[in-house]
């Protein structure tokens, strides 16, 4: 059986630190498209040589010719521009926006069969245009936030309770950015939501509070930190897991930028919502009764992403 191919669209940060995880996983070969010259073809020979070492086999290759992502199974896409200090999401629009006509094209031109996750911000509305110029199925386009969001939110719960990360389970709606929507009701610690930890005295509700305000700011926390560019280790070991799920077949529950048709009163747009990935891409959204407050942030997260897409629109006269 041949190797699976995974295509990463974008060579930089978060494109080589997938790389580099693909790898170690010995997920398949993989293909480092960038346009910046030279570059991904630096990468995947570095990442090579660390075969030897690691004991790896995979074929990397770095390019800046679309045929080379041909009959890739899945394509990651982090291609654009990342965030610098004091630009919000929405400013990275218009200039991302033009790079995923591109990729859109060429992903459509060479593996229209792929299971495609996007990562380019502001992802609510890349995802969208990366699928509305690629054509594919929308069950086959899924954008990666959530579980990068509810990894922030369980590291932190798990800090404040002093108990495993893995005994933590976060649950995280909504857009990506200053819109999203922890549900403290349905995360928990080994099965135990937090509001009734509050009510054992394991923590407050300011405490939570406070908690749920800085995963909301915490990709700003990190650009403010790095001082040049944003995240990359947790999201691309976020994508990894959703690519993961898609190519093994687990049908894991994630949440995950998904199209709407219907399910949270949402027609027609991209929100970040619990999936299952599985062989047949998004195989099920999952929706569940929101109440007050949750359903209030929610209503307000998917405004902010309607109103990005007005202004994709407005951008560009084809969408
Ligand atoms: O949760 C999330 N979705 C995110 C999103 C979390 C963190 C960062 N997030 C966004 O991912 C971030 O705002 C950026 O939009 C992307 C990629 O972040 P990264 O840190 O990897 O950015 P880099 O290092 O600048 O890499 C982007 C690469 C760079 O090498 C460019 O040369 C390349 O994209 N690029 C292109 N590649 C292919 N095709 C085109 N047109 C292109 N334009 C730029």
């Amino acid at each position: 059986m041949a190797r699976k191919k995974i295509a990463l669209v974008g060579a930089g940060m978060i494109g080589g630190t997938l790389a580099h995880l693909a790898a170690m996983k010995e997920m398949g070969d993989v293909v480092l498209f960038d346009i910046a010259e030279g570059m991904p073809a630096g990468k995947a020979l570095d990442l090579s040589q660390a075969g030897p070492v690691e004991g790896f086999d995979a074929n990397l290759k770095g390019t800046s010719d679309y045929k080379d992502i041909a009959g890739a199974d899945v394509v990651i896409v982090t291609a654009g521009v990342p965030r610098k200090p004091g630009m919000s999401r929405d400013d990275l629009l218009g200039i991302n926006l033009k790079v995923m006509k591109a990729v859109g094209e060429g992903i459509k031109a060479n593996c229209p069969d792929a299971f495609v996750i996007c990562i380019t911000n502001p992802l609510d509305a890349m995802v969208w245009a990366l699928r509305e110029f690629s054509g594919l199925p929308h069950n086959k386009v899924v954008g990666m936030a959530g579980v990068l969001d509810s990894a922030r939110f369980r590291h932190f719960l798990a800090e404040e309770f002093d108990v495993s990360m893995e005994d933590v389970t976060a649950f995280v709606l909504g857009g990506h950015g200053d819109t999203m929507v922890p549900v403290l009701e349905y995360s928990t610690v080994a099965g135990i939501p937090v509001p009734d930890l509050i009510k054992m005295g394991w923590s407050t509700q300011e405490k939570m509070d406070a908690i749920v305000q800085r995963t909301r700011s915490g990709g700003g926390e990190i650009v403010q930190l790095l001082g040049n560019g944003s995240a990359y280790y947790a999201p691309a070991t976020s994508a990894i897991q959703m690519a993961e799920s898609y190519l093994k077949d687990k049908k894991r529950v994630l949440p995950c930028a998904a199209h709407l048709t219907g399910q949270y009163g949402v027609d027609g747009l991209y929100v970040g919502v619990p999936i299952v990935i599985g062989a047949n891409g998004v195989e099920r959204v999952v929706e569940i009764e929101l109440n007050g407050e949750a359903k209030a942030n929610f209503q307000k997260s998917v405004d902010a992403v309607k109103e990005l897409l007005v202004a994709c629109k407005g951008i560009d006269s084809s969408l």
